[in-house]
Order: structure tokens, then sequence, then C-alpha cells
């Protein structure tokens, strides 16, 4: 079972620039800095995409943590 302020401090270390959401580039540069360097721009945006409820492209919080599996 996750637990939610873990996932928020995991949240908040990919979210880079601290606005809320997470997008391709800050997840991309996220799994770079955990040394998966295979991870290309295009992979991150359908990994993204298959989290992403609302279809803005964008992982909020919320949907960040419903992937987790609450
Ligand atoms: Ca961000
Ligand atoms: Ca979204």
């Amino acid at each position: 079972m996750a637990d939610i302020e873990e996932a928020r401090k995991h949240f908040e270390r990919i979210d880079s620039d601290g606005d809320g959401f997470i997008t391709a580039a800050e997840f991309k540069t996220a799994l770079a800095q955990e040394g998966d360097w295979n991870v290309t721009e295009s992979v991150a945006e359908s990994v993204i995409a298959a989290r992403d409820l609302n279809g803005d492209k964008l992982l909020s919080f919320d949907e960040f943590w419903s992937y987790l599996g609450k």
C-alpha cells in the first residue's frame, strides 16, 4: 500500500519547477537522474499519457496518486 507522504515527496522530486504538474520533460529528467538514460522524450510522453486522466498532457498529484493505486 502506497504512503501518500512518500508519494508527495516523490512527486515533488520529479516536479522540478514546483508548479504542481509533471511534464514529460520533467519525468525524463527525473528518470535520467535515477540512472535510466534510455528514456527518450517520446517514451516519457507515452508514460505520462497512460496516467493522464484529464488529457492535459501533464501529471497532477491526483493522477500520480491514482496511478500508485492508493
Ligand atoms: Ca512541473
Ligand atoms: Ca492531467
